[in-house]
């Protein structure tokens, strides 16, 4: 009997979505993902001082703001036709490596373990959404102890990053040119004590922990799948190249589809308005689309526009990384590490692409460059400058592309008469998250939840695990929908 059931809110997500999904024989057949909050930055930005980009589009986010930093000071370094030098380059990438981490600890610890551990039986663990929970209490009460625990770890997360960018979140000294802080041999000292406490807790409390569950929880390496296509602008830049199609970072730019290593032609991206609460019009390109909001528009169901790459929807984030950066052994670390981790548990490769290939790859990256961060600390030339300086042009445009934690994040500018003409980010829960196309193409969360069973319509918990995987920056509401649109149930999930 088919069956309409509610679930709303979704919590311990960051932000505001929705999800409907059309449930028939005990299978998801059909899902909607809308983002329910508009936000309207790329207007507030028209017209200011170019600058000021890089501080207010980390008010995009307090859990990314360093994220949005990056990728809005590299927008600008294109515009203004400069590159950070040696310093401001490896200052950058420690500022955006110990976020990095302190978002992937915040996702697994305090966003999504607990949708398969039991926690105790007080606040703010109750009220729950009763799952299976598998685990031993044994098993479960030890995991729970590193909840509390990472909250100790992402605090000296968050003073790593403030070391060299003054505060967080939201970050001060990074600029166009490079950063603004001075390098000394304290901050150096006090970043590595730092490093040495967060790289214990990935190698013997964050990454046994993920085995642990991924070991009990085998199904879940089985279901979430998605679109199987993959895009990942790369992060962490090892060299100046101007180009950043062929700059070196440690996690490399590139597409993997069919299992197969593709280039990224950014001028392929663009954003289809036919689902979302925008003025109608062509998928355009992020240098040439506008944001233009229509709440009263026929057949929109979201505030996410939806980013396609050649027409195709992408999932971006640890995931996709993971994928562009194994596939031809870009990162022997990375590989290594997915290697050893999919053969401990017995899995396939095929197997990633799942709720569990998700949690596994946000992981293994933590581990990978938080080593990699214990190598650039020590790269700081404390006689060498930070920045270069530049002189505002009349008139410029620029673009930068770099990977947030949740994935591919592009910033675009236009800069008139030394003021913002436009701008435009599209950002990676847009991408996992974004809802149908022109062409009737599912986004990748909505794909995820397609052939997911639902034993019991009055308790999709097997939603909420596959939502959550992804790490989507929005507060979630989960309707689950029959074809005949009956309501059965209305369920909090916490
Ligand atoms: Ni608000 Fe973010 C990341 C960015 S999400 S957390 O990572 O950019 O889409
Ligand atoms: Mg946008």
């Amino acid at each position: 009997m088919p069956a309409k059931v509610i679930v709303d809110p979704l919590t311990r997500i960051e932000g505001h979505l929705g999800i409907e999904a059309v449930v028939d024989g005990g299978k998801v057949v059909e899902a909607r993902c809308a983002g329910t909050l508009y936000r309207g930055f790329e207007q507030i930005l028209a017209g200011r001082d170019p600058l000021d980009a890089v501080q207010i589009t980390q008010r995009f986010c307090g859990v990314c703001p360093t994220a949005h930093a990056l990728a809005s000071a590299q927008c600008l370094d294109k515009a203004l036709g400069i590159m950070p030098p040696h310093n401001g380059r490896i200052i950058r990438n420690l500022i955006q490596g110990a976020n990095y981490i302190q978002s992937h600890i915040l996702h697994f610890y305090h966003l999504a373990a607990l949708d398969f551990v039991r926690g105790p039986e007080f606040p703010p663990f109750i009220p729950r959404f009763e799952a299976d929970y598998r685990l031993p209490d044994k098993v479960s009460q030890e995991i729970v102890s590193h909840y509390v625990q990472a909250l100790h770890i992402r605090l000296k997360a968050h003073e790593m990053s403030a070391v060299f960018s003054g505060k967080m979140p939201h970050c001060a000294s990074v600029v166009p040119g490079g950063v603004t802080v001075t390098p000394a041999v304290d901050k150096v000292t006090t970043f590595l004590w730092r490093l040495k406490e967060l790289r214990e807790f990935i190698d013997n409390i964050y990454i046994p922990d993920v085995m642990t569950i991924a070991g009990v929880y085998r199904d879940y390496a089985e279901i979430g799948r998605g679109c199987r296509r993959f895009l990942s602008y790369g992060a962490f830049d090892l060299d100046a190249e101007p180009d950043v199609g062929k700059r070196a970072r440690l996690f490399q730019m590139g597409r993997v589809v069919d299992g197969k290593l593709l280039p990224v032609d950014p001028s392929k991206i663009a954003e289809d308005v036919k689902f979302s609460w925008y003025r109608e019009g062509p998928p355009a390109h992020p240098s040439k689309e506008t944001t233009e909001p229509d709440r009263s528009k026929a057949g929109a169901y979201s505030w996410l526009k939806a980013p396609r790459y050649d027409g195709a929807a992408y999932e971006v984030g640890p995931l996709a990384r993971a994928m562009v950066n194994t596939a031809d052994g870009a990162n022997p670390a990375l590989a290594k590490a997915i290697d050893g981790a999919l053969t401990q548990l017995r899995l396939k490769r095929e197997n990633l692409c799942s709720v569990m290939g998700r949690h596994l790859a946000r992981a293994l990256e933590a581990k990978a460059l938080a080593d990699a961060m214990a190598d650039w600390v020590l790269q700081i030339r404390l006689d060498e400058p930070v920045a270069v300086g530049h002189k505002m042009p009349e008139s410029a445009s620029g673009v930068g592309l770099w990977d947030a934690p949740r994935g591919a994040l592009g910033h675009w500018i236009a800069i008139r008469n030394q003021k913002i003409e436009r701008y435009q980010a599209v950002v990676p829960t847009t991408w996992n998250a974004s809802p149908h196309d022109s062409k009737g193409q599912p986004g990748p969360m909505e794909e995820a939840l397609l052939g997911t069973p639902v034993k019991d319509e009055n308790n999709p918990f097997e939603v909420a695990r596959i939502v959550r995987s992804f790490d989507p920056c929005i507060a979630c509401a989960v309707h689950l929908v029959t074809s005949r649109g009956r309501l059965l149930a209305t369920a909090r999930v916490v």
